[in-house]
């Protein structure tokens, strides 16, 4: 097979990039090395930026967002058993951030992919990137016990973390920076109404809690857990029950509890891959960079490169224009480390660290007051949260 650009990951990164292509007549081949269920059964992210929400639009992909998804103006962060809001919308001029399942968008962008016969190949196996550095590089891939070669122009890594497209990139040429948390979070869906028309980003002693939402109708909860524990020790009455003791009185009457639909553990990290280009290989996405989840910037990290990525191969492929593909990486790694720095901030500013000791919760207190009595504080708190100009 040939194409113009081989994307290795069906995720939203791949799937966007792919979308955002085909507009503009570019071809391409999607791998993804899962089945489209199992993609579509990864419960993620709930927050999109601005420009996010524009991106989906210029790709034609925000109908349902547009109608279902709940545009939220600001947030609460409970402290010292009170709430404090964020006002976003008055704090940055107007901007705010849409409530909309990953999920949702995975599962918008299939069906444009679908409705424009674009190919998307589950279930590809033992994917190998091959030549990056040359000008006719390749992709290998097994399926049904065949092997399989898509000769292309340029190589998406889309790949996500776990993926082989970053690890394709020579060691002396790839330079990583990571930060390992030492907790996680503890996520809980259940179909019930949210505590709150807002989401609640909790600070407490026990540890940190976080109240959001994917729907009227459902709602997403957090908890801070050691990495030791398994789901298996969290039954449902034991997650409502820590939750209830992370939030304030004030809060509590607004709270449903109900059967959970799912219950997972994820890591806290943070990590970011450079250059995030190497020859004729690309990486955005997960497959280039981690954020805590505390500042809701991953999957909006992963637009913003797809926005750079795909205006250089548009760039090249209308105009014979090199530019934006020599660019992408620096631009990206911009954005990419202002998200980083604001998402380890409010990692730091709103967990449990029982490591740093007296002092560490003393400069945590100062913090949060600081916060919430200087304007300029919020602010920028604010204007990072509904993301910075692309
Ligand atoms: P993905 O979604 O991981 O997709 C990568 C895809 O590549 C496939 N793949 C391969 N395919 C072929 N060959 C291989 N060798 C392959 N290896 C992997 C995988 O199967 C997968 O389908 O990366 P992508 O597209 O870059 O998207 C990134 C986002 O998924 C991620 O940043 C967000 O989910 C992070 N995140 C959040 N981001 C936000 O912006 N706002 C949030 O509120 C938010 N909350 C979260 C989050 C992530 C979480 N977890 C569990 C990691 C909350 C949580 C709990
Ligand atoms: C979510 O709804 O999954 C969510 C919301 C905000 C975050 C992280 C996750 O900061």
């Amino acid at each position: 097979m040939r194409t113009q650009v081989a994307i290795i990951g069906g995720g939203p990164s791949g799937l966007l990039l792919s979308q955002l292509l085909h507009l503009k007549g570019i071809e391409t081949v999607v791998l993804e090395r899962r089945s489209r269920d199992y993609v579509l059964g990864r419960i993620r992210a709930g927050v999109l930026e601005q420009g996010m929400v524009d991106l989906l639009r210029e790709a034609q992909v925000a109908g349902r967002m547009d109608r279902e998804g709940l545009v939220h103006h600001g947030f609460d962060i409970a402290y010292d058993g009170r709430l404090h809001h964020v006002d976003l919308d008055g704090l940055t001029g107007g901007k705010t951030v849409m409530i909309y399942g990953q999920t949702e968008v995975t599962q918008d962008l299939y069906a444009a992919r679908d409705a424009m016969g674009g190919i998307v190949i589950h279930e590809a196996e033992n994917v190998a990137l091959h030549d990056v550095k040359s000008d006719a590089p390749f992709v290998t891939y097994e399926k049904d016990g065949e092997t399989h070669r898509i000769d292309c122009e340029f190589i998406a890594g889309c790949d996500g973390f776990h993926g082989v497209s970053r690890k394709s990139i020579p060691e002396d040429v790839l330079r990583e920076f990571e930060l390992v948390y030492p907790f996680g979070w503890l996520g809980l869906l259940a179909d019930v109404p949210p505590i709150s028309d807002e989401l609640i980003y909790a600070n407490h002693e026990r540890g940190f809690a976080l109240c959001s939402m994917r729907s009227k109708t459902r709602s997403r909860y957090y908890l801070q857990c050691s990495l030791a524990e398994r789901v298996e020790e969290w039954p449902d009455d034991r997650f409502w029950e820590e939750l209830r003791l992370r939030l304030p009185e004030s809060a509590l009457p607004g709270l449903t509890t109900g059967p959970s639909i799912e219950k997972s553990i994820a890591p806290l990290r943070s990590f970011v891959a450079e250059p995030m280009r190497y020859g004729r290989l690309f990486l955005a996405g997960d497959a280039a960079h981690i954020v805590p989840p505390t500042g809701a910037k991953g999957l909006n990290l992963a637009a913003s490169d797809i926005h750079y990525l795909s205006a250089g191969l548009i760039g090249y492929y209308r105009a014979g224009d090199q530019q934006g593909l020599t660019d992408y990486s620096r631009k990206a790694l911009a954005r990419v480390w202002k998200a980083e720095r604001f998402s380890w901030a409010m990692t730091n500013l709103l967990h449990a660290f029982p490591e740093k000791g007296a002092f560490g919760d003393r400069i945590q207190r100062a913090e949060l007051d600081y916060l919430f009595s200087s304007r300029a504080a919020t602010t920028s708190l604010a204007e990072n949260y509904v993301g910075l100009e692309y």
